[in-house]
């Protein structure tokens, strides 16, 4: 009885010690937007893997770029939009996934993985979190307080890019996000260029005619400002900014019983259509629990549970039962054909333009 119990209790300690530097391995550190997850979804994969989650925000992409060039981030799983990504590959930034740690990718849909493939041939290093697009949101019954008899142009753009509308919309807010590679695309298809020019006077012209609103531009906004909580108590009237989160903000307004009648928009000169990728970065200490949480991610019900939180759709044809009915059938969530037709496509500038487009996009915040 006694040695039994002896055994026993040095089994116990055993497997304390095993649990304690288990517990110490037993991490993935995921760098990702913000509000772009499930409230539930970090603890679930906790739970059913052992794995804790280290989870941190970036704003834009332009932000986790400087992060992956300057390399040794630290994290396991990051989420660049998939033209940033196309850009990290290229600089061996990225490792190839182990697709036999990945069997839910048989979930995927593959026109998604064929989009994907355009920036990563043979899907190797990229899986899609969500996509959405960037496009103007709008506070319906304030816009049309401000506008008064003047009727909503035919080109929801003209609202925060000319300065008939935007001016009368100064007072009640205009936010834009604080993302050069968000802004320059739409602006210069916008004025009849290619989004992705890489002519120096197209960028010109793209910034007078940004100059030319920037006064009633009220602020400028990243992920995880509190720009969906100002959209969400009224403070603003047209944004510039991420079609889940302009219906994040409708449904929080709903939810604190002061329901604002916000709208995402499908401007005629197309909204900017992004994938954003689970990626592996080269240095990552975790690979291993990196694609446990990325296949976790691919379940149907967890992948599903995100659009549910936050509006975005996701590249999961297992996924589309457990998408609550309203959302799946939603045209601003996931688009039809004609939506996608009209957007800009997601694109990779050379460094060359890329210069050229933060430069605009500076000069234009800074007003010179
Ligand atoms: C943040 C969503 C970010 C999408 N809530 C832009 N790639």
């Amino acid at each position: 009885m006694k040695s039994v119990f002896r055994r026993s209790l040095s089994a116990l300690a055993l497997s304390l010690i095993a649990a304690a530097a288990g517990a110490q391995e037993k991490v993935v550190n995921v760098y990702n937007w913000a509000d772009y997850i499930a409230e539930d979804t970090i603890r679930n994969f906790e739970k059913e893997t052992g794995i804790k989650v280290r989870y941190d925000n970036f704003d834009s992409n332009e932000a986790l770029h400087a992060k992956l060039v300057a390399g040794r981030s630290g994290y396991d799983v990051v989420v660049p939009g998939s033209h940033f990504a196309k850009l990290q590959i290229q600089a061996g930034l990225l490792m190839k996934l182990d697709k036999s740690k990945l069997p839910n990718l048989k979930n995927l849909d593959p026109a998604i993985q064929a989009q994907l493939a355009k920036v990563d041939p043979g899907n190797e290093h990229l899986v899609d979190w969500l996509w959405g697009y960037t496009t103007v949101g709008i506070n319906a019954d304030k816009v049309k307080a401000a506008l008064g008899s003047m009727p909503m142009p035919d080109n929801a753009w003209d609202l925060v890019f000319k300065p008939e509308y935007a001016s009368k919309l100064k007072a009640c807010g205009i936010t834009f996000l604080d993302s050069a590679s968000e802004v320059l695309p739409i602006a210069l298809k916008y004025i009849g260029k290619d989004p992705y020019s890489n002519a120096a006077a197209d960028y010109t012209a793209a910034g007078d005619m940004l100059k030319k609103v920037r006064p009633f531009v009220t602020r400028f906004a990243g992920s995880g400002s509190d720009y969906i909580d100002q959209m969400a108590r009224g403070n603003i009237c047209a944004v510039v900014g991420w079609s889940g989160d302009i219906m994040i903000a409708k449904n929080k307004s709903a939810q604190a019983k002061k329901p604002q009648n916000l709208q995402v928009l499908l401007p005629k000169t197309g909204g900017l259509l992004f994938f954003d990728t689970m990626a592996i970065p080269k240095d990552a200490p975790n690979a291993d629990n990196a694609h446990a949480f990325i296949n976790y991610i691919m379940k149907p019900e967890v992948h599903a549970s995100l659009t549910n939180a936050v509006f975005y759709a996701n590249p999961n044809k297992a996924s589309l039962p457990f998408v609550k009915p309203e959302i799946a059938k939603d045209k601003a969530v996931f688009v039809d054909e004609a939506g996608l037709a009209s957007m800009i496509p997601p694109g990779s500038p050379d460094q060359a333009t890329r210069r050229l487009i933060t430069r605009t996009f500076t000069s234009f915040k800074a007003n010179r």
